[in-house]
């Protein structure tokens, strides 16, 4: 790359080339110019001439890990939720500051082009962003990562709200091109469904299982470049889209049903049509097994197609090739890898079995039940019929490995079987891949610690050495760099920018925790990222907020355990008390909303429109002012997000302890000076760790204390006859106050939820919430200390880097090159 830099430390060479690129995009790839140009097509012409940069890198990287023949890691995730690239990408390259300026020197506004893109929504929340994250680690340690997924016609869908309902429309997000992707034709490949297993008995006597008669469908791959930071890396993300097979089918057309033939062929397109809008809860449709099958069966063969270019057996597979498991969602692969090496490759079963185990690690997300995924035997049967067959004999050899182990212990035998015969049988998908793997891990220690305890108990008794934790983490690079670029500015002016790659260099921030100028600065940043946030609130919502007010903000899915209406019954809580005493000294609040729900989820569903409608009264209110406001922003998503975070003064973490496996927002807040206000639950133990006890808000029954209330019989009823502030809350719901002219009994589904049964222990843990929540009303009264506090969150979360988290997973159960460029 040319190098001239000016005094600015602007390299004008590069201004020159990406204005000459864009010219030159317009014209030839787009066939427009100045006059007939869109906004997206402007987007487009910036978005070709940085592909082509990144091209050259990805070039070159990719012929470099072929010729060192170095191992690959391999990411196999259900959903990356990749977000806006643009953005990304001009910071990874490190010339966001060239981009902008080339770009108003032909009389453009770089923030218009950049608001032009669509999000890459192939995710629901959680799991699919750290699939991204981890992307963008891996290129910056220089790795050899490869992610591979579904590239669905339809992502997460858009969210609206008609009169404070959700109404959820198809994200079309490819309507108008995707500039980031190249179609790869020449690696397509068939994959098989349904059919039936014939056995053989080949020259040596052995057996030999042919899977015929089954209905094929094209796997087609799409790339997707995934730079790493400022290193020259460019990695590839690979995602499969379905195509029909050119074959008709003959009898229909002999039949003259040209039409139904053709329709037969429609159907095998559907099955990267959609991604399922689930999150944490699984849908035990058929398509949605398709779905898994087609993208792992296509992965395994490129990745044995990549092997077999440098080797002619299996023996240094496992030296070559890891795999990691993102959630079950993939643990059919554990199947399909061992169909590969015995039936494809000749293999014998016990060395197919050893390098099954070595090749694969997997990584659970969770401990709700609901979440935990099966599979009927009957429906495995039908469409994987040789699958299911090597499930059968990967159970009976474990089963008879736990016999061994522990002999006689039946109940043993039972809850550990692969199978789950309890009634129609299943196939407990945790169970195979765990079987499968020499790795095992949680995603924050309190959470593997559970697994350990409970969950997998059985397993971790056996090979307790299998089992290992993986908090999570995030990339500095998307989450402050890019989202937050003039607290970034700040931090490198004062500490040097070494953070950007090493996240623990933000403890050199300590130093200023008590600077009065520097406290100056940092407060007026926020104040700035406030302003503009509030200006999306109005645009968005049509509610002015008081930018002086503390925002305090809960942005995720909309779930139960994460309590999302707990939040709701203190801001009613809040309302009382302003009502009953309008002049009561009250610290001024805008509390922010974002969260998609499952559209068939209907609790959330209701809780949502408790909130909208509660925002619309009190929004309304004359006696609350300028003190209270209530948002809920519609269609919270990565790019929204990016908005979010900067702008956050109070980050709620407000899950029932025990239930969320790790979060990464709550990393994301602090990362940006908000304090959080949390339950000891996921990786907020950890958080509450690393910046210390005087610096979070920490609330609510512990792990230990829900299990011992649960067991002890939980009676909710009994917090709303004896403390009054429930009380007076709940009747106002139920009073209809909330139900704007609609159903009185609106919002009986959710009050009687809560009196009577209260599954995540709003009830339980409320006032210890109102407490917490008042000490941190009178913290934010005292600016110097709330900004010493947020000073110190910041340069003290390195430990949430998904650098870090990497490092660990590479160190502990990958063991590949890093830094191969290098
Ligand atoms: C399964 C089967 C059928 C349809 C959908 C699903 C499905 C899809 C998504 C099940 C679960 C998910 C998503 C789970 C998830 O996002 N878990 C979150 O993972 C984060 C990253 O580790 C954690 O930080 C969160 O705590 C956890 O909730």
């Amino acid at each position: 790359m040319p190098k001239k830099t000016t005094s600015t430390g602007l390299n004008r060479e590069l201004v020159e080339q990406i204005k000459e690129g864009f010219l030159r995009h317009r014209h030839y790839s787009l066939a427009k110019d100045e006059y007939t140009a869109t906004d997206y097509d402007n987007f487009l012409s910036l978005a070709y001439t940085v592909r082509d940069m990144l091209f050259d890198r990805w070039i070159k990287t990719q012929q470099t890990y072929y010729n060192k023949d170095v191992k690959r890691v391999y990411y196999l995730s259900l959903e990356f939720l990749m977000g806006r690239t643009l953005g990304n990408a001009l910071v990874n390259l490190g010339i966001e500051k060239e981009a902008e300026v080339a770009m108003k020197e032909l009389g453009l506004d770089i923030a218009v082009l950049r608001e032009e893109e669509k999000d890459a929504g192939l995710g629901n929340g959680g799991l699919g962003r750290l699939a991204a994250c981890f992307l963008d680690s891996m290129a910056t340690l220089g790795m050899a990562g490869y992610g591979y997924g579904i590239r669905y016609d339809y992502g997460i869908f858009n969210q609206k709200f008609v009169n404070g309902y959700q109404v959820e429309e198809p994200d079309d997000w490819l309507k108008l091109g995707y500039p980031w992707e190249v179609e790869r034709c020449e690696f397509q490949l068939r994959v098989r469904f349904y059919g039936n297993v014939r056995v053989e008995r080949d020259a040596n006597g052995y057996e030999r299982y042919i899977w015929e008669k089954t209905q094929d469908v094209l796997a087609i791959p799409f790339d997707v470049p995934i730079p790493g930071y400022k290193n020259d890396v460019v990695n590839t993300l690979r995602l499969w889209t379905s195509r029909a097979t050119n074959e008709f089918d003959f009898h229909d057309f002999n039949a003259g049903n040209y039409i139904d033939a053709v329709e037969e062929k429609n159907l095998s397109e559907n099955i990267s049509k959609v991604l399922y809008p689930n999150d944490n809860s699984v849908a035990g449709k058929i398509l949605r097994l398709k779905q898994q099958y087609l993208f792992v069966a296509a992965s395994l063969w490129d990745i044995l197609r990549r092997y077999k270019k440098h080797h002619k057996d299996f023996k240094d597979f496992p030296k070559k090739v890891a795999i990691q498991l993102n959630d079950t969602h993939p643990a059919i692969a554990v199947a399909e890898l061992m169909r590969l090496l015995v039936d494809e490759e000749g293999l014998v079963w016990e060395e197919a079995w050893k390098i099954t185990q070595q090749v694969f690690g997997y990584t659970n997300h969770t401990l709700m039940p609901e979440a935990l995924e099966k599979w009927p035997v009957a429906m495995m049967e039908e469409l994987l019929p040789r699958h299911m067959q090597i499930i059968y004999k990967i159970n009976a050899d474990f089963l008879a490995e736990v016999s061994r182990r522990f002999p006689g212990d039946v109940d043993r035998l039972r809850r550990m079987s692969l199978i789950d015969e309890s009634g129609e049988r299943y196939v407990r998908m945790a169970w195979l891949a765990t079987v499968g793997s020499h790795s095992i891990n949680g995603v924050a220690a309190l959470h593997t610690e559970l697994l350990k305890k409970e969950l997998f108990h059985d397993f971790y008794e056996m090979f307790p050495e299998r089992f290992n934790n993986k908090t999570n983490g995030i990339t500095p690079r998307r989450w402050l760099l890019k989202s937050n670029p003039k607290l970034s500015t700040l931090i490198t002016e004062n500490i040097g920018d070494e953070w950007t790659i090493d996240l623990f260099k933000l403890r050199g921030l300590e130093k200023f925790a008590e600077d009065k100028a520097f406290h100056k600065k940092w407060q007026d940043i926020k104040r700035e990222n406030k302003v503009k946030l509030a200006e999306i609130i109005a645009r968005e919502t049509g509610v002015q907020v008081n930018v002086d007010s503390m925002f305090d903000v809960q942005v995720k899915r909309l779930h139960e355990y994460k309590r999302q209406l707990l939040n709701a019954l203190h801001i009613i809580h809040l309302y009382n008390q302003l009502k009953e005493n309008p002049s009561m000294n009250f610290v001024p609040r805008t509390f922010i909303f974002g969260a998609k729900a499952a559209p068939g989820y209907f609790m959330a569903k209701m809780i949502i429109k408790l909130i909208n409608n509660i925002a619309k009264v009190i929004n309304s209110d004359p006696v609350v002012g300028d003190k209270m406001k209530v948002v809920f922003l519609p269609n919270y998503r990565v790019s929204l997000a990016e908005k979010i975070f900067p702008a956050s003064d109070l980050s709620e973490q407000i899950s029932t302890a025990g239930t969320e496996a790790s979060g990464t927002g709550n990393m994301k807040f602090a990362l940006n000076g908000a304090l959080t206000i949390g339950t000891l639950d996921g990786a907020n133990v950890e958080i509450a760790e690393e910046v210390g006890m005087e610096n979070i808000f920490i609330f609510g029954l512990k792990v230990d204390e829900v299990e011992a209330l649960k067991k002890q019989g939980y009676h909710p009823y009994h917090y709303y006859e004896t403390n009054p502030n429930i009380r007076k809350v709940i009747d106002l719901i139920a009073s209809g106050y909330f139900s704007q002219g609609e159903d009185p009994n609106l919002f009986k589904p959710i009050v009687d939820n809560l009196l009577y049964s209260d599954p995540y222990l709003c009830l339980a843990d409320f006032q210890l919430y109102a407490d917490c929540q008042k000490k941190v009303s009178e913290a934010y009264l005292d600016t110097f200390a709330w900004t010493k506090k947020s000073i110190l969150n910041v340069a003290r979360i390195g430990k949430f880097s998904s650098d870090r988290t990497i490092i660990e997973y590479n160190k502990d159960i990958w063991k590949a090159e890093d830094h191969i460029l290098k």
